[in-house]
């Protein structure tokens, strides 16, 4: 196979969930620059609607879907829906996620839960509802968006670190359970990146100044920035291409470096 051929997503269908802007818009798009036919869904039709016209601004034609990925009904039926109206899915992307940031002893049981619903049950939701017919085609790639906290802590963000350090080990699952049907499943672990879920923590101070949060992701990490949705975009290509076939229940971190860094010396 040619070298570019390994890289290129030509002809494959590609499901990024919650993409309707942010990570999963930036990882939708490459994967529409690599060749591949886009389909995206998000919690209502307004941010599909967003989505859709995004995209077509982009010069990619996307197939949105209004789908709760929390709703295991609700996403068999999409399944089925797409296969129908746009072919077998070859790539899944896990992207649909958020965070609460509340500390542990004022967290309510029914918050926590909630993080944990979206961030760790919809990935094994979705992903069930692929394989079978991923087993069928003869490959897969399931690629999950985990987090700086699948291995690291901190103050108020309890749920959200048990739920990505979960699907950090359902990553590695679906490798142990499915990898000999040819099925891929890496993660994706962004290090501190501009959206709007980070957003709170970098709004600047009444005096004009950086807020604390943001010159501590600055001094955490050595490349002394936020990365971009775009950063992303590179890696997820890899893991969705052919070139990554033999590269299975990895986390590949993609954090600036935040991982291998003990922090800005005083
Ligand atoms: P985001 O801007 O909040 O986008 C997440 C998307 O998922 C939104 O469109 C959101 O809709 C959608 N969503 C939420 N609940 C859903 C549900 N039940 N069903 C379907 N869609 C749902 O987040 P992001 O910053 O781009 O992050 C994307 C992923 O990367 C998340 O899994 C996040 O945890 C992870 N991540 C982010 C960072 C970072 O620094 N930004 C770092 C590491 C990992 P709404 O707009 O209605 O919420
Ligand atoms: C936080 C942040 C993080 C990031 C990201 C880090 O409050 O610490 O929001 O959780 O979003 O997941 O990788």
């Amino acid at each position: 196979m040619a070298f570019e051929q390994k890289f290129s997503l030509k002809g494959k269908i590609a499901w990024v969930t919650g993409a309707s802007y942010g990570i999963g818009f930036a990882i939708a798009q490459a994967y529409a620059q690599a060749g591949a036919t886009i389909v995206f869904n998000d919690i209502n039709q307004e941010l599909v609607d967003k989505g859709v016209k995004a995209y077509k601004e982009a010069g990619i034609t996307a197939h949105g879907y209004v789908c709760d990925v929390t709703d295991e009904a609700a996403i068999t039926a999409l399944v089925a829906r797409i296969e129908k109206e746009v072919g077998v899915i070859d790539i899944l992307v896990n992207n649909a996620g958020i965070i609460k940031r509340i500390p542990m002893t004022e967290m309510s049981a029914a918050d926590f839960r909630k993080v944990v619903d979206i961030d760790l049950n919809a990935p094994f939701i979705t992903s069930k509802a692929v394989i079978p017919s991923m087993i069928k085609k003869g490959h897969g790639k399931i690629i999950n968006i985990c987090s700086m906290m699948s291995e690291l802590g901190r103050e108020t963000v309890s749920a959200y670190a048990a739920a990505k350090g979960g699907l950090k080990m359902l990553t590695r699952n679906i490798c142990s359970e499915y990898g000999k049907y040819n099925i891929q499943c890496n993660g994706i672990g962004p290090g501190y990146i501009a959206t709007p879920q980070t957003a709170p923590l970098r709004e600047r101070q009444a005096d004009g100044s950086r807020h604390p949060f943001d010159s501590f992701i600055i001094a955490k990490t050595p490349a002394e920035r936020w990365g971009t949705p775009d950063d992303l975009a590179g890696p997820a290509v890899f893991l969705a291409s052919d070139a990554s076939d033999f590269v299975n229940g990895h986390i590949l971190y993609v954090d600036g470096g935040i991982l291998a860094y003990i922090g800005k010396q005083p």
